[in-house]
């Protein structure tokens, strides 16, 4: 940590219930404000992780700065009241010269009385990005960090890490090394490469797309909406028109994060009890970024599907289903016919599950989907794509210049 002016702490730990939450407090003031409230368990034999007696509760009365942990070590103590009366149990780390991290029980009263403690010492509470700005961390990192909390599944994760660990940054910073150099057809060809990435991966990780399961009732919507969530979420029935409304689910394709919605069917409601699932399964399908429209292959392609395939064109990724293991098991690009077309559905079982991975991957394919390799520089964040489109039209405008700024933006240079 490069020494900030401001001396605070912020709980990283999302707030509610835990086992353990983590108090991070930075700053000049931080080893006197921790020294004052933290006292030294010495370890006791008799005290197992079963819960011995615990270490006499008699006041005390902190430590002293140079009795505080150097940096890098653990700690076991207290987190004591201004009498000295112990407030929680704590492992206290030494994460730097003036950053330690207070790893208290995760329960809402333990880490509201030992914030409130903090703050009696002169620590200011912040939120965990803002001490991630007071420490001086570069934009690339805070919003790395921010999305490896949001990060719902291991393929995001593992991407903006890559980031964290500086796949962006350095990608950027040759990038105004070319600029700088003159090298401006370099740079142009680098940006035009990090703005594909962020189409074809990044955007994924910033926003998850919307994926809606639409068809006319029982052609099995909810048994594939089940089956790619991965656990049995809207309810199924042999009756037409058992999902009456919509329901929506996080779920992942090959790793990369979705948002599944199952609605009523798309037609003409005759059941007022439908009326209102269908009005919203058509606001839904507007929204999507692609629409799985099902086709019973035993009830084949109505004039009805055939309309509503044309509406959707390129968002529209048709599958029949309820065919029988060796028609779903034939190669998927063996059906003929426009995208959007009956003729070019793709055979699926959503009972047995046969054909379904070709459809992930046909899902994947229409989204724009590329795979990174391990390290490759991804922008991940809506406004490092918004800032590397300008650095490309200042760049096709001839101002280098300006294109160098936008990018030394992105890097808080
Ligand atoms: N044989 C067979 N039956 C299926 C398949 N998919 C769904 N079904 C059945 O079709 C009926 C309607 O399914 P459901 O998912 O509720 O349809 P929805 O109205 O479109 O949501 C249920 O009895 C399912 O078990 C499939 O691939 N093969
Ligand atoms: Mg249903």
């Amino acid at each position: 940590m490069s020494g900030c002016a401001a001396s605070a702490f912020a709980v990283l730990t999302p707030p509610g219930r835990g086992g353990i939450a983590v108090i991070r407090c930075i700053g000049p003031a931080a080893a006197a404000a921790v020294a004052q409230s933290f006292c030294l368990v010495r370890a006791s034999r008799d005290r197992g992780v079963a819960g011995g007696p615990a270490p006499p509760a008699s006041a005390s009365s902190g430590v002293s700065t140079s009795e505080l942990p150097p940096v890098g070590a653990l700690v076991y103590g207290h987190i004591i009241d201004a009498e000295g009366r112990p407030l929680d149990e704590v492992i206290l780390h030494r994460a730097g010269a003036e950053a330690f991290e207070i790893n208290c029980h995760g329960g809402v009263a333990a880490v509201k009385a030992v914030c409130e403690r903090l703050e009696s010492l002169g620590l200011e509470a912040v939120d965990a990005d803002r001490l991630l700005e007071l420490e001086g961390a570069t934009p690339i990192v805070r919003d790395a960090r921010h999305m490896l909390r949001e990060a719902t599944t291991p393929w995001a994760a593992r991407l903006v890490l890559d980031q964290l660990n500086g796949a962006l940054g350095e990608a950027l910073r040759g990038t105004c090394d070319a600029l700088a150099a003159g090298r401006s057809a370099e740079a142009a060809a680098a940006i035009e490469r990090l703005l594909e990435r962020w189409r074809t991966a990044g955007r994924f990780v910033a926003d998850p797309p919307r994926i809606v399961i639409a068809g006319r009732p029982n052609s099995g919507k909810s048994t594939l909406f089940n089956r790619l969530v991965g656990a049995e979420r809207a309810l199924t029935s042999p009756a037409p028109g058992t999902t009456r409304d919509y329901v929506e689910a996080a779920a992942a394709l090959d790793g990369v994060p979705v948002v599944l919605v199952d609605t009523a069917g798309l037609r003409q409601a005759e059941e007022a009890l439908e009326r209102d699932g269908v009005a919203r399964a058509e606001r839904e399908a507007a929204r999507a970024s692609i629409v799985i429209y099902v086709i019973d292959v035993g009830a084949g392609p109505t004039p009805e599907d055939v309309a509503t395939l044309r509406l959707l064109g390129d968002r529209a990724v048709a599958v029949m289903n309820k065919v029988g293991a060796a028609e779903a098991a034939r190669d998927v690009k063996a059906s003929a016919g426009r995208a959007g077309e009956p003729a070019a559905a793709i055979p699926i079982s959503a009972l047995t599950g046969d054909g379904v991975d070709g459809l992930r991957a046909a899902i994947l394919d229409r989204l724009g989907y590329r795979a990174p390799a391990l390290g490759e520089a991804v922008p991940f964040t809506a406004g490092q794509a918004e800032t590397l489109r300008q650095a490309r039209d200042a760049l096709v405008g001839g101002n280098a210049l300006d294109a160098r700024r936008r990018l030394r933006e992105i890097l808080g240079a």
